[in-house]
């Protein structure tokens, strides 16, 4: 029997591209994805409430210093062809079919997810948003916030009964920093919903920018898979970390481990580091359990928290033992700290572990300056500068400046040969080669 219910407009017009769509958040995944959807045929909206933000993209400017390639090409093609908005006004999405919410949810406290600034982000939509529209939460959330608490707000608040007022979806995003367009496109995306209209109404918005495969959930899958995946993630770099520090004890180099265990086609050991940051792997594990205290997998996750936060002294106490190897008293010594961003690459700090590094080698009374050429604090002084008449450098973030720069011109500027490397910058026998002190995670370092 043929349904009598009359097809939502939404679905025609997303079928059609002729809806307009709103993007809430213009940061390293809702300014990708508004010029991703622009470029689909939609027309984009973009808020924010930074002010000096959106002015910065609409004069064609990127708000961040990352490299994005065809970023910034993209945003300037788009503004041309004026078919891209950006705006801090809430009121602009008063009239749109279609609104995602992509604004970051950190965490507060002892591994609280923190949701002040995504719950007043709802607030604000939910007072515009037109009815028979469909509403998207893009930020990672615990499971279960959509049902429990998403979904009831924006009934409350609006007065729509969701699946049949209004629509509503979780869409996880996995874009990659470095290759943020690509990813976005290229990577199979979920797409959680709690019925068939706000389904199908997700992934009609979705698939004229997704070449990978879209997979139809419901909201509490969707969320749990996504906190899942980058739990999963944290939980290999704490293998990796703990088992780089058995390599050291038992004298062993961690990379020689790693690239012959990698060989089996099951086994796929990641890179130990100096500490695990950003804005996504240190927060989802937490996310993940946030509704489920009590779980095994939160056990495990604190066992992880400790080995990837130990990594930061550990950094520190390869530091120290450097210094000693070359007769330096550590107390008064100065060293370069080489990147501040939390991964190569990047110009985002949220949660670096640099920042570990520096306030414990100041608590053994070691004198850091930092440098970052990415980061706009710690660009500014010249790499050469940074590192000269220093005792030693310590790299926490290896950035491909830090691994171009010639190792000779590194020791001239020195004050003492001592490379400490918290990545994999680069191969020991190089380094050695070239008369430098060398200790680096997870390779033997004679005590
Ligand atoms: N890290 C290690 N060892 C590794 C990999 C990373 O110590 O082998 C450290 C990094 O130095 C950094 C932190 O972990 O401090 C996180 O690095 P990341 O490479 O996981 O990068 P993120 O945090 O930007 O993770 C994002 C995630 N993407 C989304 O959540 C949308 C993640 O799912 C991706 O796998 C990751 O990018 C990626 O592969 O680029």
């Amino acid at each position: 029997m043929p349904s009598t219910r009359k097809r939502p407009l939404l679905l025609t017009r997303l079928e059609r591209k002729t809806a307009s769509v709103g993007i809430v958040g213009l940061g390293y995944v809702g300014l990708p994805l508004a010029l991703t959807l622009t470029q689909a045929g939609f027309h984009v909206v973009g808020v924010d409430i930074n002010r000096e933000k959106v002015q910065s993209l609409s004069q064609g400017k990127l708000p961040f210093a990352q490299r994005e390639p065809g970023l910034r090409a993209l945003l300037q093609k788009m503004n041309a062809l004026g078919t891209c908005d950006f705006s801090d006004e809430f009121r602009r999405l008063r009239t749109l079919d279609a609104i995602i919410i992509t604004v970051q949810t950190p965490l507060r406290g002892h591994l609280i997810p923190d949701y002040r600034i995504l719950m007043p982000a709802i607030h604000s939509v939910s007072s515009v948003i037109k009815k028979a529209a469909l509403l998207v939460v893009q930020s990672t959330v615990a499971p279960r916030t959509s049902r429990d608490q998403i979904c009831p707000l924006v009934e409350k608040l609006t007065a729509f009964k969701i699946g049949r007022d209004l629509f509503y979806a979780h869409v996880p995003e996995r874009v990659m920093p470095g290759a943020m367009l690509q990813t976005l496109q290229d990577l199979p995306r979920i797409i959680g919903a709690d019925d068939d209209i706000s389904r199908q109404a997700a992934r009609l918005l979705y698939e004229p920018i997704t070449r990978g495969h879209i997979d139809l959930t419901d909201t509490t899958t969707a969320e749990t898979a996504k906190t899942a995946e980058n739990a999963h993630r944290y939980a290999e770099i704490q293998f990796a970390n703990a088992l780089a520090l058995t390599c050291e004890r038992y004298g062993v180099s961690y990379q020689k481990v790693r690239n012959l265990a990698n060989k089996r086609s099951n086994v796929h050991l990641l890179q130990p580091g100096s500490g695990v940051g950003g804005h996504c792997i240190p927060k989802d594990p937490w996310l993940l359990v946030a509704k489920h205290r009590k779980s095994l997998l939160r056990s495990l996750f604190l066992v992880g928290n400790a080995v990837n936060e130990f990594m930061v002294d550990h950094t520190v106490i390869l530091v120290q033992r450097g210094l000693r190897k070359a007769h330096v008293q550590a107390k008064g010594a100065q060293v370069a700290v080489l990147g501040y961003s939390y991964r190569e690459g990047s110009d985002d700090i949220r949660s670096t572990p640099t920042q570990g590094v520096v306030e414990k080698l100041h608590k053994v009374g070691i004198r850091c300056t930092i440098h970052d050429p990415l980061v706009s604090l710690y660009r500014r002084k010249k790499i050469e500068d940074v590192i000269h008449g220093k005792d030693a450098i310590v790299i926490v973030t290896a950035h491909q400046e830090y691994r171009d720069y010639p190792l000779s011109r590194i020791k001239q500027l020195l004050k003492h040969p001592i490379i400490i490397d918290g990545r994999q910058t680069w191969s020991r026998k190089e380094v050695v080669k070239h008369g430098f002190i060398h200790l680096q995670i997870g390779e033997p370092n004679e005590h």
